[in-house]
């Protein structure tokens, strides 16, 4: 079990602990703008924290927004709030006004850190906004910028004294399901999430330099670019407007040895990477979004690397089901990983036997803690945290994913996960994306039906649906084929990659 003590700032922990000896002049964060040892980043970050409780004249417990690109300021604006006792709300760096005002007004968002780029619409969304009093720019050269206010603080900070139960971060979701929820996570949490996927799983160490896609913003992000890094002594790789190709580049020239991004990045990447040299790379992590089979053997075949995929959520941090070297079970996402327990449930509640579909419940030493929201009740039941996937656990204890629990079409009496029949079309050489839901259908219930990017130059007429179907219909039982086939040129997602069925489901 972790054992952390009662009194704990988890930056302080990760950074000012780490910021000493030999170690303090190691790299900690490369980026577009350069290198920061993890002394200067120490030094960046107590002159932050001033800023913030000096001249933003802000008391523990105070929301800050966050908002920005992956980059060194950003990562050193995240750690200054939480040293100064401060609550992150990080934001994803394309949300409009509209949803910043929500999230500004869910979170009584007090003050913000906002990237100069992102001006626009962070002051329109103020204009919603009436208690959010003070909003500094970074990266930019106004007379107020946050670097000018920086320039003259002291390099030293004394963190504030916060409990381990403090929260220390409200990280939103917008889920698949397009109503944003607010997910609070305290001191302890950010330090257990280190010491368990890393340690467990990745057995990440000082030399690794970590690189990726996921947004901090994104606690898929968070945890896998900046706190897991921290945590072992490692560098990170920051990236701003990341393309399949930049990034496969970027490994090359950092000689990045961990990658963390999404099933749909690995896949774009997979056909480009033998222009590169990724000897370097040594693990690859996919998480986001189920791992589609026919992904992780594309990605094998271009690498050599066998895919260390996981799930996780928003809700729980990071990540608690996944898999490495010998233990992959290809298909399989994996076992619970150390600290967390799992177990598959009846629509009663109740634990089903080995092989059969329900719906997956999470323990350990995160959880979910919604922020004002009557859906806390319906998530969390005896410290059973109840995730909207319907898995299936093997009878070695490995965890298979099926669908999210509203992605289960019932097709005349059958059963059938929209991501398996995504998985079976995803192997034909034309298929670029896909999207299965189930529509209503006065004879059958519901029919499957698939949205399909093709690749392109590839004709989408009747004779290459029914090629698909067929296809489909050679690699899983027959009736789960799609007898409607759509073709679309690109599908919905979340600013996190993560398909919306729903908007597939609601526009047909
Ligand atoms: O969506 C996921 O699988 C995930 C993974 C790690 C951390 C957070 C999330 C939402």
């Amino acid at each position: 079990e972790l054992q952390y003590p009662d009194r704990l700032n988890c930056v302080v922990e990760l950074l000012d602990r780490m910021a000493v000896g030999a170690q303090a002049q190691r790299p900690a964060i490369h980026s577009h703008q350069g290198v920061w040892t993890y002394a200067q980043l120490l030094a960046k970050v107590n002159q932050i924290a001033q800023v913030l409780r000096d001249d933003m004249q802000l008391v523990p417990g105070n929301r800050v927004l966050l908002r920005g690109a992956n980059n060194r300021m950003m990562a050193a604006c995240w750690l200054a709030v939480l040293k100064a006792g401060l609550i992150a709300v990080p934001t994803m760096p394309l949300l409009r006004a509209k949803e910043l005002t929500v999230i500004l007004d869910k979170a009584q968002v007090s003050a913000a850190l906002c990237a100069e780029d992102l001006r626009v619409e962070m002051d329109a969304a103020r204009s919603g906004a009436p208690q959010l009093a003070q909003v500094v720019y970074f990266n930019g050269d106004a007379p107020t910028a946050l670097e000018q206010l920086m320039a003259a603080k002291p390099t030293e900070f004394k963190a504030c004294d916060t409990a381990a139960d403090d929260i220390a971060l409200i990280a939103f979701t917008s889920g698949t399901t397009g109503k944003p929820k607010g997910t609070m996570h305290t001191h302890r949490d950010v330090l257990a999430i280190c010491d368990c996927f890393p340690r467990s799983i990745l057995r990440s160490h000082a030399d690794d330099i970590f690189i990726g896609t996921p947004p901090l913003a994104f606690t898929f992000g968070l945890g896998g670019l900046l706190l897991f890094p921290l945590r072992a002594g490692a560098a990170t790789v920051l990236l701003e407007k990341m393309t399949p190709e930049a990034l496969l580049k970027n490994i090359q020239d950092f000689q990045a040895t961990i990658c963390f991004t999404a099933p749909t990045f690995y896949r774009q990447m997979a056909p480009l990477a033998a222009k590169y040299d990724l000897l370097s790379l040594k693990k690859t992590v996919s998480a986001g979004e189920a791992l589609p089979r026919a992904t992780r053997e594309l990605w094998r075949q271009a690498t050599g690397l066998a895919m260390i995929d996981g799930i996780g959520s928003t809700e729980l941090l990071h990540i608690f089901i996944s898999a490495a070297g010998d233990d992959i079970r290809p298909g399989a996402t994996g076992k619970p990983i150390p600290g967390y327990q799992a177990c598959i449930l009846d629509d009663q509640g109740q634990p089903v036997p080995a092989g059969v579909v329900g719906r997956l419940a999470v323990k350990g030493p995160t959880g979910c803690r919604y922020l004002n929201d009557p859906r806390q009740a319906d998530y969390v039941h005896e410290g059973w945290n109840l995730t909207g996937d319907a898995y299936e656990m093997d009878a070695d204890g490995y965890f298979w994913y099926r669908a999210r629990t509203d992605d289960m079409i019932i097709s005349a009496g059958y059963n059938i996960a929209g991501p398996e029949v995504e998985d079976a079309l995803l192997q034909h050489p034309d298929v670029a994306e896909c999207g299965v839901v189930g529509l209503p259908d006065e004879e059958r219930g519901q029919i499957v039906t698939a949205y399909v990017v093709l690749k392109p130059g590839v004709e989408g007429d009747a004779a290459t649906i029914k090629q698909l179907q067929e296809f489909v219909k050679q690699s899983i039982a027959p009736y789960k084929y799609p007898r409607a086939i759509n073709f679309c040129s690109a599908l919905p997602r979340t600013e996190t990659g993560k398909l919306q069925r729903f908007k597939l489901r609601q526009a047909a």
